[in-house]
């Protein structure tokens, strides 16, 4: 039962640059993988809601794509950064996320923060949140906040690890603190509000970041059709899920040598979606090739990509 009235509850938009480690900071904050995590850039392609809900608090997270001016498919691109913007618009409050590792405060702000800071037109409150102060000196995120932080009437700067959850709980109380009574949005039992076959094509997606070189991972896209109970034996998943690549070339690489790549990811995959689902996993995955799909609207579509307004 959802409670009409909350002491405090809204949503706050996670937003930044790619990698500045948004999805990580769900993932910890929640303690449940929530969204998809890697090493490299514009990992996260929708907008991703993780819900934190005690007592008399509800906070609705949404996870964003990094924002960026890197370009590897103009329409889903630019989807993705329109995504970014017009979740922070929607908010409650807006958290922008900096990675100090990739600061240098004696040269002034970070490009991709002032474009983003640029255009970032809110009416609600904006924190400046440095993260990953595990891997530098404390003194490098002070001056990085101090920085960036003259470039925009922020509500607050905050020096977290989203990796091993430092100042995570003080951001948390800071926030709650924050938001106004208003209603419970969802129920208190899931902190995810994603579908079983999105997440499932997320993981596989994550998989695929780790294991596929150079712009190859973005030029994939996962669709998991269907999660049924295996008909013969008991207590397993069986997921059909597709592999889009853009080329040809593409999909000898995805499946790989005597289908070595394929059958790794599908593994990987496997391994995480059996803790996901508490369940026996059958996985086939199959490799199709979807010319161009990032450029194409029609193609962007049938991936389930909201078109935001
Ligand atoms: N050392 C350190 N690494 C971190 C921290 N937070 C995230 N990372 C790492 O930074 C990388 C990017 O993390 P993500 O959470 O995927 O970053 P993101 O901002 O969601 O990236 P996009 O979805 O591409 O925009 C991963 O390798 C994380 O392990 C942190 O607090 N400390
Ligand atoms: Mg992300």
């Amino acid at each position: 039962m959802l409670k009409e009235t909350l002491a405090h509850s809204g949503f706050v938009a996670v937003i930044g640059a790619p990698n500045t480690g948004k999805s990580t900071f769900l993932n910890t904050a929640l303690g449940k993988k929530i969204s998809i995590v890697s090493p490299k850039v514009q990992t996260t392609r929708n907008a991703i809601r993780g819900i934190h809900t005690t007592d008399d608090a509800q906070i609705v997270f949404v996870d964003t794509p990094g924002i960026t001016a890197d370009d590897f498919g103009k329409m889903l691109n630019n989807w993705m950064n329109r995504t970014a913007y017009s979740k922070a618009h929607e908010a409650d409050a807006v958290l922008l996320f900096v990675d100090v590792t990739t600061q240098h405060p004696e040269q002034g702000p970070g490009k991709e923060e002032l474009e983003i800071i640029g255009k970032l037109k809110v009416a609600c409150p904006v924190f400046l949140v440095a993260n990953k102060v595990d891997a530098v000196k404390k003194m490098r995120a002070d001056d990085t906040l101090a920085v960036i932080g003259k470039q925009y009437p922020f509500a607050g700067t905050f020096t977290i690890s989203a990796l091993n959850g430092t100042g995570v709980p003080e951001l948390l109380a800071a926030l709650t603190n924050l938001l106004p009574p208003g209603p419970q949005y969802f129920e208190a039992e899931d902190p995810s509000d994603q579908s079983d076959e999105f997440l499932a094509a997320e993981i596989i997606r994550e998989k695929m970041y780790g294991l596929l070189q150079y712009e190859l991972p973005y030029h994939t896209a996962v669709v998991v059709e269907q999660i049924t109970e295996h008909e013969q034996v008991a207590n397993m998943l069986v997921i059909h899920a597709t592999i889009h690549v853009a080329r040809k070339s593409q999909k000898a690489i995805v499946i790989g040598e005597k289908g070595r790549m394929l059958k790794e990811i599908g593994t990987q995959a496997r391994v995480e979606l059996q803790t996901l689902f508490n369940k026996k996993i059958h996985l086939e995955l199959h490799v199709r090739i979807e010319e161009n799909w990032f450029a194409s609207e029609r193609a962007l579509k049938k991936m389930g990509f909201e078109k935001e307004s």
